[in-house]
């Protein structure tokens, strides 16, 4: 692994700020949406309405509570954070009149990332255009959108150029196939036309990310714009090469907006197929120029699944009973599937590495992937033994495209280092994180922060450049005072930062350390400092 490989964690505004209503924020269409659950999708509303719930609305207040969490983010050592910017902060009312106010947040939220010792990766649009849009114009289906992305992309890369290097245009833009208001605020209808609007958007969506892919290189040529790209790759269900073509035109599906962005043109198969069924978006000459001028200097996507396709996914799909996840229709019976249903695919990570890196020979920026699981706390303690054993699979098979197959990749930013809100079902319960926040579906909780496991484990693979994977053991309150007396060091500490000695420590040895806390009335944090440092000495 290079030196400079940028280890690190990912978030999006909308699912961590909160403070949506604040310092001259307007809505943006994910504060429209409700809290939902695994089985039944979040509602959008047209207004805040006061009989629902909308978890974005305060999300974890990262707003107020960035400089601590980005502290701890520090002590896992990244070398990278990324984070996006909400349009509605600085635009908020689509009248190009801008909020001085919400610059000067991400001044400040910039400048301590940077403090923090971490390179910025940062996605202009993630998931959340102001709703004001959707209200005047429907949105990313009207073509005077470009302009007011290039002005709001020109205003927050001319002030921010010389600290952030690295930029995102639009989050997962092949999302857009997946829901047109949950990924760029269009309402649109599921009539003949829909085909044919879906593509209008997303030309539009490409010439935008075009013009300031150019617009950053003529004004900096040391800055690197990427794609974002929501990967989720089809296999076949079996080896009837009928379903084999099924899942290649499935995969041609995100190829289509990879070959846009990274080729600077649509391919030859794309045009013929939207000519064929009549649904070509207007490309004229001065797009196709601005297509071509405007191809990105990297590829970054999310890897979180993988999918199975045969000719009877419909059959499949309509006996799905409501209430009942999808994706286990189309689960692959090789793989295990997440608390939510998304089938866990490491090698397939490793596949998906190879075969982007093979058709774009560009660099490769995994800005996604993680486990959503439920975490429970035990006396103080989350031990999320399986999003480590997620991670560590995940990140084996990427350094095996790294090292073994020479796939050229810039970093890793997990996601999401701290526990957020989930972004399709709008839950807090569907955690990522590294640190846990004491939050629950409705908001309720203390909004504590919490290092996992996974904190200690993360910080020794940032440490080691991804050398030590595997999860050490690790001291939490349950631990038993013989079985930790063994590790070298251990009783060094006990005896110097605690009123124990060796001739206490004997009689003690069968009891658990929450015992041992109990009987010398050592507060929570004294405790929670004890355990820091033993778990120091065993990673
Ligand atoms: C990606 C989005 C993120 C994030 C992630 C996990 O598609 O870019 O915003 O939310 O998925 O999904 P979820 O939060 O729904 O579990």
């Amino acid at each position: 692994m290079k030196d400079n490989f940028l280890w690190g964690g990912a978030i999006a505004a909308n699912q961590a700020e909160g403070a949506y209503n604040i310092d001259g924020k307007s809505l943006s269409t994910t504060d429209l949406l409700t809290v939902g659950t695994a089985t039944s999708s979040r509602k959008q509303t047209e207004k805040v309405e006061a009989n629902q719930y909308y978890p974005n609305h305060n999300a974890i207040d990262f707003y107020h509570t960035y400089k601590e969490d980005l502290a701890l983010m520090k002590e896992m050592g990244f070398k990278c954070f990324r984070t996006s910017i909400a349009w509605s902060r600085i635009y908020p009312n689509g009248d190009g009149i801008v909020n001085e106010e919400g610059l000067k947040y991400y001044d400040s939220l910039i400048d301590e990332i940077i403090k923090n010792g971490m390179e910025p990766l940062i996605t202009i649009s993630h998931y959340e255009t102001p709703y004001v849009y959707t209200e005047m114009w429907n949105s990313w289906l009207d073509e005077r959108m470009i302009d007011e992305f290039v002005l709001f992309a020109k205003t927050i890369m001319q002030r921010y150029q010389d600290k952030v290097k690295y930029w995102l245009t639009f989050n997962e833009i092949n999302a857009v196939i997946f829901g047109t208001y949950a990924s760029v605020g269009v309402n649109l209808k599921k009539d003949t036309d829909y085909i044919r609007n879906l593509l209008k958007i997303s030309h539009h969506l490409f010439i935008a990310s075009a013009k300031v892919v150019k617009m950053a290189h003529e004004s900096n040529p040391d800055l690197k714009v990427g794609c974002m790209l929501a990967n989720t790759q089809a296999y076949s269900s079996n080896c009837d090469p009928k379903n084999e073509m099924l899942a290649y035109f499935f995969n041609e599906l995100f190829y289509f907006f990879g070959d846009v962005q990274c080729r600077g043109s649509y391919s030859n198969k794309a045009l013929n197929l939207m000519k064929r069924y009549n649904v070509m978006p207007d490309i004229s000459k001065k797009d196709k120029e601005i297509l071509k001028n405007g191809k990105v200097d990297f590829i970054s996507f999310s890897y979180y699944q993988t999918l199975t396709l045969g000719l009877d996914v419909l059959e499949k799909l309509s006996k799905v009973k409501k209430g009942e996840n999808v994706m286990k229709a189309i689960a692959n019976p090789y793989l295990e599937s997440s608390d939510w249903g998304w089938p866990m695919d490491p090698v397939g990570f490793r596949y998906v590495l190879n075969t982007l890196y093979d058709r774009y020979q560009l660099p490769l920026f995994v800005v996604e992937n993680g486990l959503g699981a439920v975490d429970t706390v035990e006396n103080g303690c989350i031990h999320d033994t399986y999003r480590i054993d997620y991670l560590e699979k995940h990140i084996t098979e990427m350094m095996k495209a790294i090292e073994i197959d020479g796939v050229d990749v810039l970093g890793y930013t997990s996601w999401a280092p701290i526990d957020i809100v989930s972004f399709s079902t709008g839950e807090m319960k569907k955690r990522y994180g590294y640190i846990y926040v004491d939050l629950d579906d409705q908001g309720k909780g203390t909004g504590k922060r919490m290092k996992k496991d996974s904190f200690y484990w993360y910080k020794k693979v940032i440490e080691s450049n991804g050398k030590c994977l595997q999860h050490p053991q690790k001291i939490t309150s349950d631990s038993k005072v013989k079985e930790i007396l063994v590790i070298p060091g251990v009783e060094k500490v006990l005896t110097k930062y605690t009123p124990l000695n060796k001739v206490v420590l004997l009689p003690l040895k069968q009891l658990k350390l929450s015992t041992v806390f109990k009987q010398f009335k050592m507060d929570e944090d004294m405790q929670n400092l004890l355990l820091d440092i033993l778990n120091e000495i065993v990673t």
